[in-house]
């Protein structure tokens, strides 16, 4: 009895305690069913732990996305660039879209920092690097982005935004990563909300539109509107309103 005591209390001192970064995850996870949240931690973790932190390539989280894959939502999938706050403003309200961050991995991981060191099994969140290319953080969303576009089917829509002046950015994960893993005749239509908020700089005219045109597979047809956020707000709050009539 004596020794199955001291085994019991060396166990439990010997134990790592959960760290914070674990500790949400595993409590965003669990909002999830159908999802072992240990083994989707394990997956996660082997991507960048015990890793330079700017040695991380975006294949890390091939077995991240196996562990937890994607569930195609035709007709339902929203993209969007430069406009998280509105499109999430939107999607919190109305079941009518969902966006990566309405899937386990994104709900999981959106919001956070996260990074590894040579020599240590723990996860970091500060001190990270966000400026190397192959940096823990910008992976993930690369792959996952990559992944969410994979299963894209039906109609899709992405919202972008009328306050830049190149609302379709080459350089941004929706035209560099999601766009062009569109295909015919799995996706239908690519349907542009462009949200136009005061002193909006740019519409469904702008010249970076036709760039997004020419960057989606053949077959797949593409349409723009240009509305105003308030319609955007409304909807979002006002459940008569039937999705399709949104805008
Ligand atoms: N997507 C990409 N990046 C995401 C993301 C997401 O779902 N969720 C978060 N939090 N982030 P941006 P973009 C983080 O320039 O580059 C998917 C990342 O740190 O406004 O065109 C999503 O499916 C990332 O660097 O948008 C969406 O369609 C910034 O936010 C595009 O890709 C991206 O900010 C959006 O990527």
């Amino acid at each position: 009895i004596v020794i199955v005591i001291i085994a019991v209390v060396l166990g439990l001192t010997l134990r790592q305690n959960k760290s914070e970064f674990e500790s949400t995850f595993l409590s965003r996870c669990e909002k999830f069913d159908q999802y072992d949240c240990k083994k989707v931690w394990d997956a996660f973790q082997q991507a960048y732990v015990n890793k330079d932190p700017c040695k991380v390539p975006v294949e890390a989280y091939d077995p991240l996305i196996a562990a937890a894959p994607f569930k195609p939502q035709c007709n339902r999938m929203m993209f969007w660039s430069k406009t998280k706050d509105v499109v999430h403003g939107f999607t919190e309200k109305r079941d009518c879209f969902v966006t990566l961050e309405d899937t386990l991995l994104g709900s999981v991981l959106d919001g956070l920092t996260w990074c590894g060191k040579e020599g240590s099994k723990d996860t970091f969140t500060t001190g990270c690097p966000r400026t190397c290319e192959n940096n823990p953080v910008d992976s993930f969303w690369i792959r996952a982005s990559a992944a969410y576009a994979d299963v894209a089917c039906g109609d899709v829509t992405a919202m972008l935004s009328g306050s830049t002046t190149t609302p379709f950015d080459p350089t941004s994960t929706f035209a560099k990563v999601e766009v062009t893993r569109f295909k015919a005749p799995k996706v239908r239509s690519l349907n542009v909300v462009m949200v136009i908020q005061k002193n909006a700089k740019s519409n469904c005219k702008n010249a970076s539109l036709q760039k997004l045109k020419n960057a989606l597979h053949k077959g797949i047809t593409y349409s723009c509107k240009d509305v105003p956020e308030s319609r955007i707000q409304e909807c979002g709050s006002k459940p008569q309103i039937a999705c399709r009539t949104c805008w």
